[in-house]
This record gives structure tokens, sequence and C-alpha cells, in this order.
């Protein structure tokens, strides 16, 4: 399992470098496999200490940082459950996630003690808050006290269970509030084997990271990739265009992940002069579809092909486009070694032939195991017969090649970052001058999708734009907030009283 293999790395490669963190002036801080070992071990005594066990939930909501990896791989090694948390979700959000997830310790950035500690007593089963400083400043390397004062032996055995759940990613849902899914140490492993194989992951790789860290793309795409092989994966906190393709430029790195907003930034910097990347060995683009003109752009710009892949967070990683042989423009590729792919008609349930577009549903060890404590979630996810319902319509060519062909799910993807309607027309409705609303999603060049609020006032009230957005974002992450809000009398439902998303769209995306 992903443990074990980095168990080995630790041993074999202990002076290799594993983690450079990027920082801003002042020079980077490498950190080598087996100073890895010593402070994610230390991290473990640190949640032992604080009652960690088998099963319990760590919430983690710091920067992307070391010590923020170091938690990570400290629960997953003690059989507890990871739980990462976007470092922009303001209260509201913050107190769900840590009550529905009933998490017992939560390890926050000690900028945020005041706010945590204002609330932290009235959530349900939160026994331990831990407050870490300034993680992005020095990053950590045994100089903390926290760190220090712990102990590196550590001597239990590393979870066996494949069926353990390693860690929990919320996603929203079309019908409901934010749902954990169960990520298990055997889905873990299946995809990152598979994802080796797939795109020829090697020790000497050295992979440029810009992503989140608390996505499945960020986190298990690519630093568990690079941790997987042994290799080197040097850490940016942000993404900034100019600084990456900087980077990337310089010769250093054979692999580059990201999503089609950070890519097309990318070649907008670059401009017309161009920059020659064919050195590079996998510059791969996901969590959105790829635009066809970003594609050829990006051929024509850096001299390489972006591979283009389809995953979700319920199951991590599942086609890809290949390593050697034809990236195709506007396809995901094929499915991954131990991936199994169908598409199926929506009303009937009938697998399709080749050529014809329905749901694209997925099976394999990579599967998640289920939404936390919601079994009537988890069972709609799946069909009679086991398969994950993806909720995104596809069709395969008839050489293998499947395309995306929209969605069959309300879903918005901005920047890479799924926005949920549903959850933010929850939060549109608190508001006392909105008697109905919907949100759609309006294509943007730069985004992908952007989020549009149409609103119907109550009778005597007054939309204010600014003060509906105000509103959401105290509920929401921001970046789940409408970007534009449009007032109507009213919005025009079918016959079951469903609002028309499509009319919606068609008369108010621009
Ligand atoms: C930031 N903002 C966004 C946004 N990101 N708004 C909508 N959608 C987004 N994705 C907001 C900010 O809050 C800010 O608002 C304003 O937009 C401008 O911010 P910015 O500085 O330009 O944005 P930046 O910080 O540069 O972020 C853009 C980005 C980031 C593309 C780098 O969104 C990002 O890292 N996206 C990657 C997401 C990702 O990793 N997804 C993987 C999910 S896993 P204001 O008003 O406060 O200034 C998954 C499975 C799979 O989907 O297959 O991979």
């Amino acid at each position: 399992m992903f443990l074990d293999t980095l168990a080995r790395h630790y041993r074999e490669r202990p002076d290799k470098i594993a983690i450079e963190l990027i920082r801003d002036g002042a020079p980077p801080l490498q950190l080598s496999y087996a100073q890895l070992e010593q402070n994610v071990n230390r991290s473990a005594t640190f949640l032992i200490e604080r009652g960690v066990y088998p099963g319990a939930r760590v919430a983690v909501q710091l920067p992307k940082s070391l010590p923020f990896i170091y938690f990570h791989l400290a629960a997953m090694q003690l059989g507890a459950i990871f739980l990462p948390l976007n470092p922009a979700y303001p209260e509201a959000e913050l107190r769900y996630f840590l009550a529905d997830s009933g998490a017992s310790i939560f390890i926050a950035d000690a900028k945020d003690a005041p706010l945590i500690q204002s609330f932290a007593n009235e959530v349900p089963g939160l026994q331990i808050t831990a407050y870490i400083e300034q993680p992005t400043r020095c990053g950590y390397i045994g100089t903390d006290d926290w760190l220090e004062d712990m102990s590196p032996s550590y001597d239990l055995p590393l979870p066996s269970d494949p069926d353990l759940c390693a860690m929990m990613l919320y996603t929203s849902g079309t019908t409901s509030r934010p749902k954990g899914a169960q990520i298990t140490h055997g889905n873990l492993s299946a995809n990152i084997a598979a994802l080796h194989e797939a795109w020829g992951w090697r020790e000497q790789d050295v992979l440029l990271h810009v992503l989140p860290i608390f996505h499945v793309h960020g986190l298990v795409v690519a630093l568990h990739g690079a941790l997987h092989a042994g290799a080197t994966a040097v850490l940016s906190t942000a993404f900034d265009a100019a600084q990456t393709l900087d980077l990337l430029s310089s010769g250093r790195f054979s692999v580059f992940m990201g999503v089609p907003t950070m890519h097309r930034r990318l070649y907008q910097v670059a401009g017309d002069k161009g920059c020659d990347l064919s050195g590079m060995r996998l510059l791969t683009s996901g969590s959105d579809r790829l635009p066809d003109d970003l594609f050829f752009g990006y051929q024509r710009t850096f001299n390489v092909t972006l591979l283009e892949r389809y995953g979700m967070t319920e199951t991590g990683m599942n086609l890809s486009n290949p390593l050697r042989g034809e990236r195709r423009v506007g396809a995901v590729g094929m499915p991954l070694p131990g991936v199994s792919a169908r598409i199926v008609d929506l009303s009937s349930g009938a697998v399709l032939p080749d050529d014809c577009v329905g749901e694209l549903q997925i099976k394999g060890d990579h599967v998640f195991a289920g939404y936390w404590r919601q079994p009537e979630k988890t069972a709609e996810a799946f069909t009679a017969d086991g398969w994950l319902r993806t909720g995104d319509l596809a069709l395969r060519e008839t050489d293998g090649y499947y395309t995306l062909k929209g969605r069959a799910k309300d879903l918005i993807i901005s920047g890479g970052m799924n926005i949920y309607p549903p959850e933010v027309e929850l939060a549109l409705m608190a508001h006392e001058a909105v008697a109905a609303c919907a949100v759609i999603g309006c294509p943007d060049d730069e985004w992908g999708e952007e989020a549009l609020a149409v609103v119907v006032p109550r009778a005597g009230a007054a939309i204010d734009s600014a003060d509906i957005i105000d509103f959401c974002r105290a509920r929401l992450a921001a970046y789940k907030s409408p970007r534009r809000v449009l007032v109507v009398d009213q919005l025009p439902s079918n016959a079951l009283g469903k609002v028309q998303k499509a009319k919606l769209r068609e008369r108010f995306c621009r």
C-alpha cells in the first residue's frame, strides 16, 4: 500500500530530497525522505498524545505547508481518518464539517485561534483544538517547539487493512449539504499504482506542485504520485503564473500538473514569445474540461501536448490520455489500469454501444467506500450492480477513447473547483429579501464557468447585488459565491415546479 511504499523510500533513499518548499524572500526549504519520516513520526506522537486513535477524524485546516503534510501522513499512519479543510472556509462551513465528521481533534493555523475558540466548544465531539504558528513562514524542520518536543520513535505497525478509511474529502451534492467521501487505504493504493504505471512515474522525476493541497488532485494525484515514486515534489504555496513559467523553463522539472485556468494563465503569460517546455516529460490537465483552443494554443506556445485526464473526488483518477500515443483533443482518454468504465442510458439503465451518449459509470478498487454516515446517499451513488454513477455524460469512441459530453448533475466547475448550485441556493434562501433563486454556470474564458445567481425578490423587498454576494461570502467560501446577481420576477419552471435552468442559461449567459 502507499504508506508501505513510502516507508521503503524512507529506508532506501534517506538522503534524497522528498519535498522542497519554495518560500518568498528565503531560500527553499528542503526535506529529505529521512527528515520527512522523522517529522511524520513526531507528528504521529503529537496526535497520539492528544488521544487520536484508529478511526478518529483528524481535521486539519492549515495553509499549504509542511505541517499539513506531516499531519496528513501521520494521521493515516495511525489508522485515523484525515480530513483536510480548505483554509478559505468561513465559520459556518467549518462548524458544519467539524460537526458532521465528528472530528475529535482540529489542527488549525494560530492566526485563526480567536475565531475557532469562539465556537469550538459548541461543536459536538470536538475535544481538542491545536494551533500551529505561521506555517508558511518557516516550514518546520524540527526547529519548532511543537515538533522538537515530540519523540520520533514510533513502532506501531502501518495499517494493513485496505478497507480502512484513510481520509475523508467533502464533496457537495445536488440535493444536500456536503458529504464526506470516505477514501480507503486500498482506494489510494489502487489509484496511485495505476497512475504510476500509466504516467511512467520514476524516481528521477521532479514535480512542480502549484495545486491546492486539500483536494484529490493536489494531495493524491500530485503529492502522493511523487512520494510513491520516491521522486521530489517542489511545492509552491500559491499559483503565480509568471513565477511558475520561470520555474518550468529552468529545465529542472520533469512533471507539472494543473487545472485549465492555470494552463490558460501560463499560456497568456508566455504570450507570442512562447517558451520551449518540450524537455519536460509530462504536463497534465484535469479537474475541468480542457478547451480545444487551449489544447492547441499550448502546443504552439510551449511545444508540448497537454495530457488530459478525468477524475473525481470519489474515485481519484479514472481515465487518462496515454503517455505515449495520441493525446486526443477534446477526449479524456481511456480507463486507467484496473478501472472499468461503461456508458449507460439514463432512463433505461441499459449499457450503450460505442458512439452513444449516456452516463459514464465506473468500477474498480479505487472507487470510494461511501459517504460518511449517509447510507441513502451512498446507495443513490451506485447502481444495483455496483457501478458508481459519475453524473457526467460521455461517449466511448470505437477506438476506446472517452469524450465528455455534458453533465447529468447540477454542478458548476470554476477554475477547477466544484460549486454545487443547491448549496449556494440554500445560502441565498436565508437572505430576507430572497423569495426564490436559481444558481447557474455561465461559460467563462478564464474560469471555465462562473456562477450566476438569478433571484426573485420578496414582495416589497429590494435586491442589492453586492449585499447578496457579501451575504453568500459570509456563509460559503469565496469561490462558491455568485459573481453576478440578476433579478427576475419569476423563475421558469416545468409542470412539476422544477426550475428550468437550461432556459435561464439560454437567457442570461452572455
Ligand atoms: C479563486 N477564486 C475563485 C476561484 N479561485 N473563484 C471561482 N473559482 C475559483 N476556482 C476567487 C478568489 O477567492 C478571489 O476572489 C478571486 O477569485 C480572484 O482570485 P485569484 O487570485 O485570481 O485566484 P487564484 O488564487 O489565482 O486562484 C485561481 C486558481 C485556483 C485557478 C489558482 O482556483 C485553484 O488553485 N484552482 C485549482 C482547484 C483544484 O485543485 N481543483 C481540484 C479539485 S479535485 P476575491 O474576490 O476574494 O478576490 C477534482 C478531481 C479531479 O476536481 O479530477 O481533479
